[in-house]
């Protein structure tokens, strides 16, 4: 029998623009199911015997991005366990080879609703998340160090892939340099436009 493909928001911004905090509220609010790819990607490190442990942590304590192959892989794994017809998938996809990827593995059975972006400044991102890693975060890029290198890869990797939407019209832009409820009650326009 024909059943409609899930539905699909890819939650974009800088390291640090509030995306996971965010997508708890789109969560509780609109009944997605949310999928951080970086999550994803570190629990796939912490998993004893992962033949991808160090690869994974290599790229994120040098901010660069994992081959699409896992990612992707991993990210199609959680949406069939959950059984879900709507996901925010956060953190992803950040490069070209990402969208490929994901293009030629999930353009067919996923329908891409949008791409929430959120806007805000580095040094806002920067020191929320040197701010969360004094917290005690336990992240392994919470640090000067990885955060350079995190808004290298995000200007000259992923900003692309945000104006390729962009030109699709597919990108609906959400100031973040605000309280988290200031910044959801946008989030929430821009989920009923
Ligand atoms: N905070 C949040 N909102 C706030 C607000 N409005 N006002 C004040 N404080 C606010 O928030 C970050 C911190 O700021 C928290 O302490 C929060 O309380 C506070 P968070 O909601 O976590 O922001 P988020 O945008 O999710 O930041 P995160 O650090 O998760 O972003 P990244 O995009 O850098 O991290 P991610 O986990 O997506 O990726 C990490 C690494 O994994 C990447 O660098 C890369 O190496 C790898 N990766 C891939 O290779 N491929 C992928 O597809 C995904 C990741
Ligand atoms: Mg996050």
């Amino acid at each position: 029998t024909m059943t409609s493909k899930p539905g699909v928001v890819f939650v974009l911004g800088a390291p640090g623009s509030g995306k996971g905090t965010q997508c708890e509220k789109i969560v509780d609010k609109f009944g997605f199911v949310h999928l951080s790819a970086g999550d994803l990607l570190r629990e796939e490190r912490n998993t004893p015997g992962s033949q991808y442990g160090a690869l994974i942590e290599g790229h994120i304590t040098a901010g660069t991005i994992v081959p699409v192959e896992i990612t992707c892989s991993l990210l199609e794994k959680a949406m069939l366990k959950s059984g879900a017809d709507k996901f925010l998938i956060d953190g992803f996809p950040r490069n070209q080879n990402n969208l490929d990827g994901w293009n030629s593995a999930m353009g067919d059975k996923v329908k891409l609703l949008f791409v929430l972006f959120f806007e805000c400044p580095q040094e806002v991102c920067t020191s929320r998340c040197l701010q969360r890693g004094a917290a005690g975060s336990g992240r392994s890029d919470d640090n000067p160090e990885s955060l350079a290198k995190r808004f290298v890869t995000y200007i000259n990797a992923t900003m692309p892939i945000v104006e390729h939407y962009r030109a699709l019209d597919l990108v609906r832009t959400v100031t973040a340099d605000r309280p988290p409820d200031e910044v959801f009650v946008d989030v929430c326009k821009a989920f009923s436009e």
